[in-house]
């Protein structure tokens, strides 16, 4: 069975990482519809050997033939028009955070949790690209040994913000950084909140505990943008509730779909930016115990925050409702 698949914001960076997704995993499409606003509107991207012409998004244009849509054109289109396609029938995969925390809406990374997906689900949300690639490796953590507590420390790249971050890590502007991000980290991602936590910040807590499905799940981020252009880094401090065994904990890591180890420090070998840009991995190493604390264990996980932090995991979405016969 093939699908109509719209992708909505598509002259975007993720967008277009989507489009290129779609045609790398082979996902059964009959027909590509692209939609973006007025601006972008008669730009052509190629697909599968054709060059597609993006249409502008109007209130009509999410309608039969169209099954199944995917969203990256940010929060505030997203609100307006995922609702309108949803109740046109079409299932709706949004990368924005507008739905994410609706307690109605699943929100799914497919290794963790795609086992909440039902026929009922018309939109379902991509989380936030630091928190898709972290819940991965936590994922047997708290199935084998229940988690205490997690301490994220994020190490994030400059296409998170779009295509005028990666202008102002290379004109050393400030367009979108209060600061010129080719010359510091900066320890600030997206807007403060009244709890002294960043917007940022605070999506890795709530998303987390949504994900692993425990709603009070102690956890503490701070996240940092540095000066690359693509892959975030997550340092990772988990305490467990059980004892283990730390050569254990690596297999187990290891055998998760996706997840390649790069944890050899004899050879030097950890999670890199520059290895996993352009892959759909997620690179763990530097898997080691903390000693400061019972059961405590520390982790170091790298993804392409634009792939697997974003467009591979909402096609990883589609492709998990098809293989469990939802669409
Ligand atoms: C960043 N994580 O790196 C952000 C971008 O909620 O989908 C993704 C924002 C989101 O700036």
């Amino acid at each position: 069975k093939k699908y109509h698949v719209a992708v909505v914001g598509a002259s975007g960076v993720v967008g277009r990482k989507v489009i290129q997704v779609l045609e790398e995993r082979q996902f059964p499409v009959s027909e590509l519809s692209l939609f973006a606003s007025s601006r972008s509107a008669g730009q052509k991207i190629p697909f599968n050997g054709e060059e597609i012409t993006i249409q502008e998004l109007t209130e009509d244009a999410l309608t039969a033939p169209i099954q199944i849509a995917i969203f990256s054109a940010g929060g505030e289109t997203s609100k307006h028009f995922a609702p309108i396609a949803s109740s046109n029938g079409i299932t709706v995969i949004d990368n924005s955070s507008a739905w994410r925390m609706d307690k109605h809406i699943p929100l799914v990374v497919p290794e963790v949790n795609a086992g909440v997906l039902s026929k009922d689900d018309k939109l379902i949300a991509n989380p936030n690209c630091s928190t898709i690639q972290s819940v991965v490796p936590l994922k047997p953590l708290q199935e084998n040994y229940g988690i205490k507590r997690v301490v994220y420390s994020t190490y994030q790249a400059v296409s998170g913000a779009g295509r005028k971050g990666i202008e102002d890590l290379e004109q050393g502007t400030t367009s979108t950084f209060p600061y010129e991000i080719n010359k510091t980290v900066i320890p600030q991602i997206d807007v403060f909140l009244d709890n002294g936590n960043t917007k940022e910040e605070q999506k890795m807590i709530d998303e987390t505990r949504k994900i692993l499905g425990v709603e009070n799940l102690p956890v503490s981020a701070t996240a940092v943008r540095v000066p690359i252009k693509t892959s975030h880094g997550v340092s990772i401090n988990i305490e467990l509730e059980k004892e283990f065994d730390i050569k254990k904990i690596r297999e187990e890591i290891g055998n998760i779909d996706g997840v390649i180890l790069a944890d050899n420090p004899g050879t030097l070998e950890y999670p890199l930016q520059s290895v996993a840009e352009d892959t759909d991995n997620v690179y763990v190493g530097r898997i080691r115990r903390d000693e400061s604390v019972e059961n405590g264990i520390n982790l170091f996980v790298v993804a392409d925050n634009l792939r697997k932090g974003a467009a591979t995991n909402s096609v990883q979405i589609a492709e998990s409702l098809i293989a469990r016969g939802i669409i």
